[in-house]
């Protein structure tokens, strides 16, 4: 096939990926912008490269005019969680969105693959509309937590390194380290509680130093100089030594102070 066509039939593919990658990334932007805990970390995007998408169509004797039928990858996105339980949150709002039909999912979380892979796979349809026209492709979604992402870049490094024949013992060791990595993961679902409440807190406290930052900001250019000066070495003193409602109440106060000049606005 000539690069040309390629090109016309992977445009749709990249402009999916560029998408979806937006999408989700909100999802973790918008819960960190409103001091919630987001069950996504984060998110990466990649559209297969032709030798890849060649490679696999001769490996299951696909024809060129039924690739992107059958090569459901061609568009992948992979979502990043710090917790197993956040994985099923994912799924379930996956499979909540309009903008995506599911058509397959396999829960290589539950059912670990021979190699140690750990992994929640879903083929979703996708609507796109490009320079082209509009089309409805496939993509797949592989959600994993750190832990399972860590092994299984290593693991798909080395497969690459020794061409797929990996050595014996690097096999044997692969599987240990897989094993960690899911006594990993059940660790830290164990104290997830702990560490949640402490992402949070950290969070809420960005969140309003950000606040305060920003309303100090605005009102620089509009505001009574002396009251700023007097707000801010009060900030100061509160950031070196005060507490989270400390700040909150500062917040508070500036932002009726803002109301006041109108100069609300949101970082
Ligand atoms: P790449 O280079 O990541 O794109 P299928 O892809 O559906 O035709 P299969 O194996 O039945 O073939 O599907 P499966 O199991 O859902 O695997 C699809 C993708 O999952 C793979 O794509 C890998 O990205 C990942 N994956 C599956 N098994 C393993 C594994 O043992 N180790 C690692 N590191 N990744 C795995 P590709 O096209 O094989 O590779």
């Amino acid at each position: 096939m000539e690069i040309q066509q390629w090109r016309e039939i992977l445009i749709p593919y990249q402009q999916a990926v560029q998408e979806l990658k937006v999408k989700f990334e909100s999802i973790a932007n918008e819960n960190r912008k409103l001091s919630q805990y987001s069950p996504i970390e984060y998110v990466t995007g990649r559209v297969k490269k032709i030798s890849s998408i060649l490679e696999k169509a001769q490996k299951k004797a696909i024809s060129l005019s039924s690739i992107e039928n059958e090569i459901e990858d061609i568009a992948g996105i992979r979502i990043i969680c710090q917790f197993v339980e956040d994985i099923d949150k994912v799924v379930e709002f996956i499979k909540s969105r309009k903008d995506m039909q599911v058509k397959s999912e396999k829960n290589y979380v539950s059912n670990t693959k021979p190699s140690g892979y750990r992994s929640y796979h879903i083929i979703v349809y996708y609507d796109v509309h490009t320079a082209l026209g509009a089309k409805k492709l496939q993509a797949e979604i592989q959600i994993r937590t750190l832990a399972m992402n860590f092994w299984a870049t290593i693991e798909h490094s080395l497969k690459y390194k020794y061409e797929k024949n990996i050595p014996e013992k690097i096999v044997e060791r692969l599987s240990n380290a897989a094993h960690a990595a899911y006594v990993l993961d059940r660790e830290m679902s164990r104290i997830r509680i702990e560490i949640l409440e402490a992402q949070k807190s950290f969070q809420y406290k960005s969140n309003i130093i950000a606040d305060i930052l920003n309303t100090l900001q605005n009102l620089n250019h509009v505001g009574n100089k002396n009251e700023i000066v007097s707000i801010q070495s009060e900030f100061n003193r509160i950031l070196e030594k005060g507490t989270v409602e400390q700040l909150a109440s500062l917040s508070k106060r500036l932002d009726v102070i803002a109301q006041g000049y109108k100069v609300q606005s949101l970082t």
